[in-house]
């Protein structure tokens, strides 16, 4: 469902990682089309809310950054070095949202952006998305080895008990050497 925002977006800009590098900004977004999903937000610990969300679907950004046609997975990454994997599939159901009931996140949050998507848990919901890469994961490799998901940092004011079997990776984990051609 298209629908025209009446507030711009504050500025923000995500890069892409596909067979082409670039980036996206609030003011690329304020030219696309718009998409609103209701989605729940879950978290292990039990907690959940609904909202509806706005902003641009996350195929139309893809598409700027031309994503290898082999791409399994997205991998969104914030600035804090929080990461999700999501499945291809999965991830394009979903939208880059920049309001939540009817409001930018960025006068409530302190983020602008954040992916969303019907049917990924709500620790994958990264907040405050500066980069997003398309990768190819053969199927022995395990998604869960590009992400960083930590407890909710004390940036996003959410210090709570958590479930202790909520996954906890580092960011060196993560990280994985580019390629070089060896
Ligand atoms: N950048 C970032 N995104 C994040 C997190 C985080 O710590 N950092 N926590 C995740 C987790 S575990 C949950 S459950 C949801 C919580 O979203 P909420 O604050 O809207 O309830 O955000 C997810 N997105
Ligand atoms: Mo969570």
């Amino acid at each position: 469902m298209a629908n025209v925002t009446t507030q711009p977006a504050t500025g923000w800009e995500i890069e892409l990682v596909g067979e082409r590098r670039r980036t996206v900004t609030s003011t690329d977004a304020d030219e696309m089309a718009w998409t609103t999903k209701h989605v729940c937000v879950e978290c292990a610990s039990g907690e959940r809310y609904d909202a509806t969300w706005s902003g641009v679907a996350v195929g139309d950004v893809l598409e700027l950054a031309s994503a290898a046609p082999e791409t399994t997975h997205l991998v969104f990454e914030s600035d804090s070095g929080y990461a999700a994997c999501v499945p291809l599939r999965d991830a394009l159901g979903g939208l880059i949202a920049v309001e939540r009931d009817g409001e930018r996140l960025g006068d409530s949050e302190p983020y602008a952006t954040r992916f969303v998507a019907p049917d990924v848990d709500g620790a994958r919901f990264v907040k405050g998305v500066s980069r997003i890469r398309a990768v190819v994961l053969t199927p022995d490799e395990d998604a869960t080895e590009y992400e960083a998901l930590e407890l909710d940092g004390p940036e996003y004011g959410r210090a709570q008990a958590r479930d202790a079997g909520e996954i906890k990776r580092s960011l060196t984990e993560y990280v994985r050497p580019q390629s070089d051609g060896r």
